[in-house]
Order: structure tokens, then C-alpha cells, then sequence
């Protein structure tokens, strides 16, 4: 995990002090809508999300208007960034899938303030 961290800051020149791990056994595992807003986080965050595993569809809506959406796929070994206004003006969400999928991990680093 140090490693991977290690290397997570390098490419985002950014520091983090928490990790949180996601397993997706399948397509029926998912999340739902939710913004990374812990007042803990800080108001505009840097959250980087490493995903592992099978490739699964990832989806953003705007707050004000939740018909203003974008979708991408997260694949094996990709890495996400979120900062700034991403989580006050945004929301994300991993849908579920009837596709079959294989098992599917996600590490979201964050800097958490104490
Ligand atoms: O699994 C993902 O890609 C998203 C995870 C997430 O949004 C979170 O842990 O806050
Ligand atoms: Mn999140």
C-alpha cells in the first residue's frame, strides 16, 4: 500500500493520509449517488481514485441539475482525479451492471484533516 501510494503522489504531486478501499464482487455490487463532502476532506479536496480489475462504468451528475451527466469508464489500472469545485458542484456514482463483470477493486486516496 506505501507503494502504491507512493506512486499515486508522484503523479498527482499531491499528498494523502487515507485510503479508502472499495471491493465490487460483481455487477450487482455498486454506489451510489454521494458527494466526497466530509467536512474532514477540506473544501476543495484532491481525491485520487485507483481502480483494479474489471473495467465498470462510472457516472458524474451536476447538483443543480441531475439530468447534466457525463459518464466514463474506469478501467483496470486507470487512475481518477478529483479537486477543486468536483465534489460541491458534483456527484458520482458506480451503477450497477447486468453485464457479467468480474471483481473489481477501487482505492480512493484522500488527505484527511484531523
Ligand atoms: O469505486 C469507485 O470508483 C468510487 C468510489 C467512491 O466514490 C468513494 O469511495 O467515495
Ligand atoms: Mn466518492
Amino acid at each position: 500500500m506505501h507503494a502504491i501510494r507512493q506512486r499515486v503522489e508522484d503523479l498527482t504531486g499531491t499528498s494523502f493520509n487515507g485510503v479508502l478501499l472499495n471491493l465490487y464482487r460483481d455487477g450487482r455490487d455498486s454506489m451510489g449517488w454521494h458527494s466526497d463532502d466530509e467536512p474532514e476532506l477540506g473544501r476543495k479536496p484532491v481525491i485520487a481514485s485507483l481502480s483494479l480489475g474489471a473495467p465498470r462504468r462510472f457516472v458524474f451528475r451536476a447538483l443543480k441539475n441531475h439530468a447534466h451527466k457525463f459518464r466514463l469508464i474506469l478501467n483496470h489500472d486507470s487512475l481518477l482525479i478529483m479537486s477543486g469545485e468536483t465534489q460541491s458542484h458534483w456527484q458520482h456514482a458506480l451503477p450497477k451492471t447486468t453485464k457479467p463483470v468480474a471483481t473489481r477493486i477501487n482505492l480512493t486516496f484522500r488527505w484527511v484533516y484531523g
